[in-house]
């Protein structure tokens, strides 16, 4: 089956990351034909590397990238037709679709809120007779699943036990290998006042910590604790206990490791929690900020399906209000291998459960 992805991107990596990710899963794991067209190609770049950002049609891994800039070139529209997080489709593309009969799918924001289940799957009624539906990615059984690959927990399985092989990545992609029985984090996220303080109190605990700080918006929120440094990607900065590595903002399909190296996992947006949910260690999402506040329900709502531990879930919470309470970390040490246990066990259920790739095929076919 043919399938058309449409995806603009508003802002960051979220929307093409979830675009992308699904487009590959549809042509690795499925064997679909995927078009995907995208407003941005700068912002795919940094996940895919391969990509020409001034080519306006190019096969990516097997995908069909198209550059939605203007008018589109002259083409059918394929039997289902993704709408990316509500995105507008071209007018005379639309019209086409109404006289082919296109199902479209209007894959939307993941979200734990109450009201998304009672939404998820349901017809999108539209006047011009489009036959549309809502989709919804969720981690309940109501809703529409994560996206994961195939063999994504029998890879990081593989990766996690042995030494050797993580040694190797971590040289193959300029990231300093961990020293031995360090306690080892990841940190992405937006700019966030409380980093200095997080680093503080984890350089005075008594074994080594080794962060990790993918190229991006955090690392200049480490400034003041560095006030005489430059923060450039290849540095290592020191303090107490801890060494902040300033690594380089890594293809998709290898942010995946770093996750699986880490102890603690820092994410942002929806789609890199995703992969911490995947990658079975606990971890804290700094949820992108809107101006309305409605993010605070949509991480209370998380923490609360999700059934996260408390002193994971107060952690949470002050990484989003940007503040942190000195004991907040010590809490998290202490407990942590009891939380990494949980995080194991929860991502084992969550596993049991279709992915939003067979969720949607399945969920297509049905229409
Ligand atoms: O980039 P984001 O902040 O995107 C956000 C959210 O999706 C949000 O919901 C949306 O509304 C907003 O943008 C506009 O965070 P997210 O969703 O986690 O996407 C990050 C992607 O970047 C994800 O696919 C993982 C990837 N990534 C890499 O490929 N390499 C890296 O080194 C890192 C750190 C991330």
């Amino acid at each position: 089956m043919h399938w058309h992805i449409f995806c603009t991107v508003i802002d960051n990596y979220g929307d093409i990351g979830t675009t992308w990710r699904l487009a590959r899963q549809l042509t690795y794991a499925h064997q679909q034909q995927v078009t995907l067209f995208v407003d941005d190609l700068n912002a795919l770049a940094p996940l895919v590397p391969e990509t020409d950002t001034t080519a306006i049609c190019q096969t990516l891994h097997g995908i069909t990238v198209q550059h939605w800039i203007s008018e589109l070139p002259d083409i059918q529209p394929a039997p289902v037709v993704i709408e990316a997080f509500a995105c507008t489709l071209p007018e005379q593309y639309r019209a086409e679709m109404v006289k082919n009969g296109s199902r479209c799918i209007n894959l939307e924001y993941f979200s734990c809120e109450d009201w998304v289940a009672g939404c998820h799957g349901l017809p999108s009624y539209q006047s011009d007779g489009l036959k549309k539906w809502f989709f919804f990615p969720g981690i309940s059984a109501q809703t529409g699943g994560l996206l994961r690959e195939e063999n994504l927990l029998a890879e990081k399985n593989a990766f996690c036990a042995n030494q050797q092989t993580q040694n190797v990545w971590c040289h193959q992609w300029q990231i300093p290998i961990p020293q031995a029985n360090s306690l080892r984090l990841s940190l992405f996220g937006y700019e966030n006042n409380a980093l200095p303080d997080l680093l503080t109190q984890l350089s005075e605990q008594p074994h080594l910590v080794d962060a990790y700080c993918p190229a991006g918006k955090l690392q200049s929120s480490a400034q003041t604790l560095f006030p005489t440094q430059s923060l450039e990607t290849g540095k290592t900065l020191t303090l107490g206990k801890l060494r902040l590595h300033l690594i380089p903002f890594l293809p998709q399909a290898e942010f995946d490791r770093l996750l699986w190296l880490c102890d603690l996992n820092f994410v942002r947006g929806e789609e890199s929690l995703a992969r911490a949910i995947w990658a079975g260690k606990p971890f804290v999402w700094h949820i992108y900020p809107t101006d309305d506040d409605a993010h605070w329900d949509k991480l209370t709502a998380f923490i609360s399906t999700y059934a996260m531990q408390p002193a994971l879930a107060q952690l949470n919470k002050e990484w989003n209000q940007q503040v942190l309470t000195t004991d907040t970390v010590d809490n998290i040490i202490l407990t942590l291998p009891k939380l990494t246990q949980i995080s194991q066990e929860t991502t084992r259920q969550l596993s049991q459960q279709n992915d939003l790739c067979r969720q949607l095929i399945n969920f297509v076919q049905s229409k």
